[in-house]
């Protein structure tokens, strides 16, 4: 606590009427104290308050210099103004002003960005952020400092999901049946399993998740669309001896409902969560009933133990039969791809819209997504979860304005949770990556401040990210090419 000793000189005829009743109620409730003058630093609580006035809300192609300007007041005085860009302090300006700070746009990805302004006082109170939701302009990829490499690996044929191994390997699913080994970054020739599949549409080989003590049992799980008994979706556990699959190893886990004629809306994504369970992201096969029949496994989340039975505290188990049982959440439309944090207890669904919003939401058991009545942050209803985060498929009216910002895309693919082992500096730690297939962009949620910030530009319909915790690079899987971002 600083000392206030600039209030202490003064009496208290000359402070705002304001503050001298703070100070009359502050002298009350320290009458009874034994520490005597001590808590004289907390006579100012009055928070001063601070505005952005410059750039302003929603500006766009920002580019070069920008100078950031600010307005702040304070009862007694302002010690200084803050400036923030994506929740990262760029200057702190003494007062009492004026109040302005210069940043080099060019040090960011173009795209959104997010910046912010608050004032302190001498007594440390703070004002709240001011805030503006901005464009910048120009054509850089990543921000300064980091490395993106497009072709880090090449060859890959219409990829759909990556896994990496405690021992760097990447395995990379391609639709038409093949998992793929990348070993030093470089791809074998030799594919760790062919696969029968029905690769029409959105089906095929769609998913693979390493079993967290992958290094001792050799488990791998894909999810894909075999063509027996009728085309639909089946998860199976693979073991790998080297950097091939063991003859016969397959062993099935879950054979879903034969799918109707259309092709789409597979999900796809699966991923072994903090308790050693396996969760599987299923699409609602272009029948959004599907998604709100708790009978069904399509457009849900499913969950099963390592060796393919049902935990029996699953939400719904206890009123459901077969393989409803395994549904952990549900209302999703088309859950491509989702997270678990590592080390961490976040879950985020990437689920892909219909017409309109791309959507992330906070996993959770037993939660209802709302699909198909509500999509992205729209008509969400009670006892249904909306989006942590939504955008649009369409600039809003101003562009930038609502959820999402200058965010636009076509089909939520691709999510990572910075780990907190990585090099990437303190900001990007727990910050999850998205990326849309559309639009070819890789951007950051920042939980804490519920924004989301531009990071890099793919191209090339990226379809997965991974954040290892090895190397601390993000990898973004493409349709062809695994990306690979780092730092330097
Ligand atoms: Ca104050
Ligand atoms: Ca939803």
């Amino acid at each position: 606590m600083r000392p206030s000793s600039s209030i202490m000189a003064r009496s208290p005829r000359r402070l705002p009427a304001a503050a001298a009743a703070l100070v009359g109620v502050a002298l009350v409730a320290c009458g009874g104290g034994g520490s005597g003058g001590t808590p004289v630093g907390e006579l100012d609580s009055v928070a001063p308050s601070a505005a952005l006035s410059a750039p302003a809300p929603l500006a766009s192609g920002l580019a070069g210099t920008l100078t950031l300007q600010a307005s702040a007041s304070d009862n007694v005085g302002v010690a200084a103004v803050e400036f923030q860009v994506d929740a990262v302090q760029v200057a702190s300006v003494p007062g009492p002003g004026p109040y302005s700070a210069t940043i080099d746009s060019n040090a960011w990805a173009s795209g959104q960005h997010v910046l912010r302004v608050r004032a302190r006082d001498a007594a440390g109170n703070v004002s709240a952020w001011s805030s503006a939701t901005v464009e910048f302009g120009g054509s850089r990829v990543v921000p300064a400092g980091f490395t993106r490499n497009l072709g880090w690996v090449g060859g890959l044929v219409d990829a759909t999901a990556f896994a990496q191994a405690p021992d760097g390997r990447f395995f990379v699913a391609e639709q038409g049946g093949t998992l793929r080994v990348v070993r030093g970054g470089v791809l074998l020739a030799e594919p760790f399993v062919r696969l029968n599949v029905d690769s029409r549409g959105e089906r095929g080989l769609i998913g693979v998740a390493l079993h967290p003590d992958f290094a001792a049992n050799g488990w791998v799980y894909l999810h894909y669309t075999t063509p027996e008994g009728g085309a639909h979706n089946r998860i199976s556990r693979f073991t790998a001896v080297g950097d091939v699959a063991s003859a016969g190893s397959e062993v099935r886990i879950a054979d879903l409902p034969v799918l109707s004629t259309a092709t789409n809306h597979n999900g796809g994504a699966l991923h072994f969560g903090p308790d050693g369970k396996l969760y599987v992201g299923v699409g609602e096969n272009a029948n959004p009933a599907n998604a709100q029949n708790l009978a069904s496994p399509l457009g849900k989340i499913l969950r099963f133990n390592a060796d393919g039975t049902i935990p029996g505290d699953n939400p719904f188990a206890a009123n459901a039969s077969g393989l409803a049982r395994a549904v952990w959440a549900y209302g999703l439309r088309n859950p491509f791809t989702f997270a678990f944090e590592p080390g961490g207890s976040r879950m985020y669904i990437n689920d892909v819209g219909q017409n309109a919003w791309e959507e992330i939401d906070a996993g959770t058991a037993g939660a209802n997504y709302g699909w198909p009545a509500s999509e992205g942050p729209v008509n969400v209803s009670a006892g249904t979860t909306p989006p942590l985060f939504a955008y649009g498929h369409a600039p809003a009216a101003p562009p930038g304005s609502g959820p999402g910002g200058f965010l636009t895309g076509v089909a939520i693919a691709g999510g990572s949770f910075y780990p907190a082992s990585g090099t990437f500096p303190a900001e990007y730690r727990g910050s999850y990556f998205f990326a849309d297939l559309g639009s070819g962009f890789v951007a950051r949620y920042d939980a804490a401040n519920q924004a989301a910030y531009a990071f890099a530009q793919v191209g090339n319909s990226p379809v997965d990210l991974h954040a290892s915790p090895f190397d601390g690079a993000l990898y973004v899987l493409t349709r062809s090419a695994i990306a690979r971002i780092s730092r330097p």
